[in-house]
């Protein structure tokens, strides 16, 4: 037997943690976190144990598949076949209908796949449609948001020092379980011990007592949904008391105040529930600490007053002078800058509107609650073909359950994944790229959103077997075979300049790149140190030079936020008796996929609704039982779970499950628990166009 190691790369969440695996006969046989890795520095979760069984799963699709539509059956096709089919029916729906009529959803795994993040773009772009969707509207849209109205572009997002900070304060997240988001952190585990060992703090808002409350130096519940409250509060205690902070580069400080006079801390209390003593304290000592920082992640994104958060969360890094400072809320020097480069769009918003809704895009996109109506709605420009990308929004986006069944309904449908999923299985053709351990990366996304200036490139694990496509060998091919079949089609110039660009590999387009880039890194050097180089921990004083607004100034009021004050004060908090749902992340999930793995899913069951135990007693249910939850769009029926680490008042569902167990889907399909999303509820959203998933009104019976 021989036994060898390679450096590899997990790309399952934001952490990006190095590792080292052991490969005998040609399969992994152990993967441990790489300890000279400068960012993760050893770090792994037991995802990432659990990454070559993705690899080795026979139920990961390798070849094409094609569902015969009478008899539902799926067989492989080759590759060639696949394609022209796939590029046939994208082409033969633009032809007869126009560009809209196709839908594209891309989901999550893109940005974790650099041959999505290099040739998916550009697929998509050559496709032209405005029905353009994605995770970002149920996710972090809010983030960009803010990003792009007050500092100019929608990827200039700060990110906590968390390695120098002495006060942490957090909202709605739970980076012990998720790694941390919008902040790479791989090893946050032991980050926050050296924090604490410093005499630092954490303080965390979640109505949830997780396993970060659990080992925060403060936890506080707060209502769902009424951050927003607590947030400004802080902000007007900060400009009652002073002195505040406020870079000359700023403007609009004035509208901030007048804006904030209302929202005292009496009145956050009354509406969140948390102590108007302890919101004056808390502002305080963020204010006072050396290198305070807060944070906010989805619990207060996908909420319906996420842009409300995001801004004010930012007014307090600004305000306690702790933007573009060490040990607060901090922009990354990357090795390849995807902002102030042209590579990616500042953003825009509104500019155009959905059709059924009036909803607006931002950066190009609509919100993903608008998905559905969008297919459903007979017109000009209904959406009669769709294309997901590495995306499951039947499990992922809001009332998922009526958006099966609309799929069931489009006239061709094809997706890019892996594997057969609650969404894909509604397809005409699957196209499956190879797995994750056979191709190349270096991380165009969270490098850029570290907590530490790295860079690191990781040449694929194993060779790509003879007859599979990588992510981008695919969008190349049907970028070039869709447009050559349009009756509207680009110039031939434009088309070989297209096949030109898209025939660069992604590897060749980072060696370019990091030469354009100013940190002297180049892929020789990374070649040389795939470890990683460590750029050093993240450098304040970028602003305002870094800022991508005109002036280089930051906007603190925009007024999209400064007109939406009204709605958070006009909407009704939920009576005493009544029910809000919250969704959840347990560290051995992944999204929506990853629960065809044993590993990962043997062990306590985790998919039950948890409900305090007072809750459950007012209406005479047990722990245990089987109970039904009703929200405006659907009922489902779930085990629930007594537990007081849960507020009163609230529920809460893991997000990811209700795996469909039709024949043909993947084995672990048995894995119990209902899909979070057949409950959410379209209607209701951020003034981004973010869904709102948290704080839904239910009842439990
Ligand atoms: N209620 C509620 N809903 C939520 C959330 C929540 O907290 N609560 N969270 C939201 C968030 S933050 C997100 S990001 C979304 C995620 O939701 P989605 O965008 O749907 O993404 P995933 O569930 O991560 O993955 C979708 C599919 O990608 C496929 N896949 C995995 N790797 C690859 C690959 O390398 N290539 C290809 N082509 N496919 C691949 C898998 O088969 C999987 O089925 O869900 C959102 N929905
Ligand atoms: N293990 C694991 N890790 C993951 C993922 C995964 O599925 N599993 N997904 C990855 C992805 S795509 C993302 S985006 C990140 C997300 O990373 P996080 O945001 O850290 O993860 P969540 O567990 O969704 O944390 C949201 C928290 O918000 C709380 N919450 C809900 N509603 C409210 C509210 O109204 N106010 C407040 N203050 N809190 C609220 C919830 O109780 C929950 O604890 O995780 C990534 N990492
Ligand atoms: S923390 Fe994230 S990146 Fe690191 S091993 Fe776990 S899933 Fe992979
Ligand atoms: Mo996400």
């Amino acid at each position: 037997m021989t036994a060898e190691t390679r450096l590899g790369v997990c790309n399952l969440c934001e952490a990006i943690c190095g590792l080292v695996l052991t490969i005998e006969d040609g399969a992994v046989s152990s993967v441990r976190g790489n300890p000279d890795d400068p960012l993760s520095r050893g770090h792994i979760c037991p995802k990432g144990v659990a990454i070559a069984d993705v690899h080795v799963d026979p139920d990961r699709l390798r070849r094409p598949v094609r569902r015969d539509r009478v008899s539902g059956e799926w067989r492989e096709i080759d590759w060639d076949e696949a394609l022209d089919l796939v590029a046939d029916g994208l082409a033969a729906t633009i032809n007869q209908h126009g560009r809209d009529a196709l839908g594209i959803y891309l989901g999550n795994p893109n940005v974790h796949s650099l041959g999505s993040m290099t040739h998916g773009v550009g697929l998509v772009k050559v496709l032209r449609t405005r029905n353009k969707f994605s995770a970002t509207s149920v996710d972090q849209l809010p983030h960009q948001l803010m990003a792009h109205l007050m500092f100019g572009h929608q990827l200039l997002l700060p990110v906590p020092d968390i390695d120098r900070t002495s006060y942490f304060l957090v909202f709605g997240a739970n980076p012990m379980a998720s790694n941390g988001s919008l902040m790479t952190v791989p090893d946050f585990p032991q980050r926050l011990r050296e924090l604490k060992k410093r005499g630092g703090q954490m303080v965390v808002f979640d109505p949830c007592r997780t396993e970060t409350a659990k080992v925060a130096t403060e936890h506080h519940f707060i209502r769902p949904g009424s951050d927003a409250w607590v947030l400004l509060a802080m902000v007007h205690v900060l400009l009652r008391e002073g002195p505040t902070t406020v870079p000359s580069y700023a403007e609009g400080l004035a509208d901030v105040d007048r804006a904030v006079q209302f929202f005292t801390p009496e009145r956050a209390e009354a509406a969140s529930g948390v102590p108007a003593s302890d919101v004056e304290r808390i502002a305080r000592n963020l204010a006072a600490a050396d290198g305070g920082v807060a944070y906010g992640r989805v619990g207060v994104s996908t909420h319906a007053f996420g842009s409300l958060c995001q801004r004010a969360i930012n007014l307090l890094n600004i305000l306690t002078g702790n933007l573009d400072s060490v040990g607060g809320a901090m922009f990354t020097s990357p090795a390849i800058d995807l902002i102030g480069t042209g590579l990616a769009g500042r953003g825009h918003h509104g500019v155009w509107r959905s059709r059924v809704r009036g909803l607006p895009e931002t950066g190009g996109e609509f919100p993903v609650s608008a998905l559905r109506e969008e297919v459903t709605t007979a017109g000009e420009g209904q959406i009669r073909a769709l294309l997901t990308l590495s995306g499951n929004p039947v499990l992922s986006t809001p009332d998922g359950a009526r958006l099966d069944q609309a799929l069931a309904g489009v006239d061709f449908m094809a997706a890019v994944d892996i594997y057969l999923n609650e969404t894909t299985r509604h397809a005409d053709v699957i196209l499956p790229p190879t797995s994750s351990l056979e191709r190349d990366h270096y991380d165009l996304v969270f490098h850029a959103l570290a907590v530490r200036n790295t860079a690191r490139f990781t040449p694929a694990v194993f060779a790509k077997d003879k007859d599979a496509l990588h992510d981008w060998q695919i969008y190349r091919e049907l970028a070039l075979r869709t447009v050559a079949r349009l009756e509207d089609k680009p110039s031939l110039k434009a088309r070989l300049l297209l096949r030109a660009r898209l025939g660069v590999s992604p590897t060749r387009l980072i060696a370019l790149l990091l030469a354009r880039g100013r940190t002297g890194v180049t892929l020789k050097k990374l070649r040389a140190r795939p470890a990683g180089l460590d750029l050093g921990p993240l450098r304040p004083g970028l602003l305002p030079h870094r800022l991508q607004t005109r002036d280089h100034r930051i906007v603190l009021a925009p007024l999209l936020v400064l007109d939406d004050l009204r709605r958070l004060i006009e909407t009704p908090l939920p009576g005493a008796d009544e029910l809000v749902l919250i969704g959840r992340r347990h560290q051995q999930d992944c999204n929506s996929w990853l629960h065809n793995t044993q590993r990962l899913t043997r062990g306590k069951a985790r998919h039950q609704l948890f409900m305090h135990p007072d809750d459950l007693a007012g209406r005479s249910l047990t722990d245990g039982s089987l109970v039904t939850v009703s929200s405006r769009v659907a009922t489902v029926r779930v085990e629930v779970l007594a537990t007081d680490d849960i507020m009163r008042g609230v529920v809460s569902l893991p997000h990811g499950y209700g795996h469909t167990t039709n024949p043909g889907m993947q084995t672990a399909a048995e894995v119990p628990g209902v899909s979070i999303n057949d409950l959410t509820d379209p209607e209701r959203l951020d003034i981004s166009g973010n869904a709102a998933l948290s704080g839904v009104p239910v009842t439990v019976s």
